[in-house]
């Protein structure tokens, strides 16, 4: 009995370190825009989810993201900024540019348009 609990303990901490392994690719989840000759660019793939996640910015350069739309899916048809008043189609264009403004630190969520999937901008 004492066996098999440590066999099931085995498995689902081998299981834990397989998800972490795979979900947890920080790379992925997170980065920092270029900055271009004094503008900042940042770029977001709409694939499934938002990569990455999160999108650092800094502060008092002006920023600009670009959203290169790859997904078929209704679902992530909109990006919508509420802090911005932003709500963009985009399935207009293979690549959307939305600008950030960057004058003050802070978060700026986004999500999109039925508010399921989630991305975040942090001016820094
Ligand atoms: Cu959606």
């Amino acid at each position: 009995m004492l066996m098999k609990i440590l066999v099931v303990a085995i498995a689902l901490a081998l299981t834990a370190l397989t998800c972490w392994w795979f979900f947890g690719n920080f790379d992925k989840k997170q980065a920092h825009a270029e900055i271009i000759n004094g503008q900042q660019e940042g770029r977001v793939v709409v694939k499934g989810g938002y990569e990455p996640e999160v999108l650092y910015l800094k502060q008092g350069v002006p920023a600009e993201i670009t959203f290169d739309m790859e997904d078929q899916t209704a679902c992530l048809s909109r990006v919508v900024f509420p802090d911005l008043g932003v709500d963009q189609d985009l399935t207009l264009a293979k690549e959307s540019k939305i600008v950030i403004p960057t004058d003050k630190k802070g978060e700026i969520d986004y999500a999109c348009g039925m508010n399921m999937f989630h991305g975040k901008v942090i001016v820094q």
